[in-house]
């Protein structure tokens, strides 16, 4: 038998009561329905260390085997910026203009979106998530991680709460193909984009689309007894 990776230890949760429970499940849920995906960004500079506690949230999420099997890069550099806005807009040209469904434009319609991306040289910083599939050690031998999609998916949605709780805002831009940004960041071959996230504070006076989103009667379904 090989040796344990990891001692156990005792869990130091935090616990509440069934009053605290409620107000504080509430409260969070109010407060996360106030977040909104932000396409107008200011240029106003965003102190470094947010972006790292940011992003450190991100990483504390649950992955596969606690593999981690990502990477933030985090974009500030005008020049990079604008190469990356470039490379982004003529995916997205291609896409606007035959690589999307009729029905997917269709769907769009109401977001106002096109293929013109200002916001990648605009706002302070890009936060470019990457996959990794595999891991590769130093004799360039590949280690499958587990669950990729998923636990990359979890990191990202830590990091919209994470950018919400500080006053931050956030678009979810997935331009492609994406494999640009592995070539522009110079970026391992085991590293995938999977999310390219602009970062910032909102436009001064920017609108959101005036949404809905579904009832609980809609995406909840109990099996069981609801009160204990
Ligand atoms: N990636 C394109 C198109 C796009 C697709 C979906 I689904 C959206 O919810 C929004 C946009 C773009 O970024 O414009």
């Amino acid at each position: 038998m090989t040796e344990p990776k990891y001692k156990f230890v005792p869990y130091r949760g935090i616990r509440y009561s069934r009053g605290e429970m409620l107000v504080r499940s509430r409260e969070f849920y109010n407060f996360m329905d106030k977040r909104r995906t932000i396409r107008s960004f200011s240029d106003k500079p965003i102190p470094k260390e947010v972006i790292d506690n940011l992003i450190m949230t991100a990483s504390s999420a649950p992955s596969g085997a606690h593999k981690q099997p990502w990477t933030f890069c985090v974009v500030s550099d005008p020049g990079l910026k604008t190469e990356i806005r470039k490379a982004a807009e003529k995916e997205e040209y291609e896409n606007y203009h035959g690589r999307m469904s009729e029905d997917w434009l269709e769907d769009l319609k109401p977001f106002d979106t096109d293929w013109h991306k200002p916001f990648l040289e605009i706002a302070p910083y890009l936060i470019v998530m990457f996959k990794k599939p595999y891991e590769l050690d130093e004799e360039g031998n590949q280690h499958k991680n587990y669950y990729v999609n998923e636990s990359v998916g979890l990191a990202a949605g830590f990091l919209l709460s994470a950018i919400h709780n500080a006053g931050l805002v956030a678009l979810t831009h997935t331009p492609s193909p994406m494999n640009f940004l592995q070539k522009l960041l110079k970026r391992p071959e085991n590293e995938r984009a999977f999310l390219l996230i602009p970062v910032g504070l909102p436009k001064r006076d920017v609108e959101v689309p005036d949404i809905e989103r579904k009832p609980k009667e809609e995406v909840i379904v109990y099996y069981g007894e609801k009160e204990d």
